[in-house]
């Protein structure tokens, strides 16, 4: 397992924390929104999903990773 921290741009709300968190639980991760910081935290295995797929799932939102 593998945890990963990514900013992200265009979260305002609990709806925001909670949409990511689907789209990433919907990947097996187990994604954590930090509103005040900006960031997503995501625990994840490495071996089955990329941090790109993570990426991608964030940003098919609407929402704009920092990398
Ligand atoms: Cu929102």
């Amino acid at each position: 397992m593998r945890t990963d921290t990514w900013t992200v741009r265009g979260m305002s709300c609990g709806h925001c924390a909670h949409t990511i968190e689907a789209a990433l639980a919907k990947l097996g991760a187990l994604a954590k929104v930090d509103l005040e910081a900006g960031t997503v935290s995501v625990l994840y295995d490495s071996s089955v999903i990329g941090s790109e797929q993570i990426v991608a799932a964030i940003e098919s939102h609407g929402y704009n990773v920092v990398l």
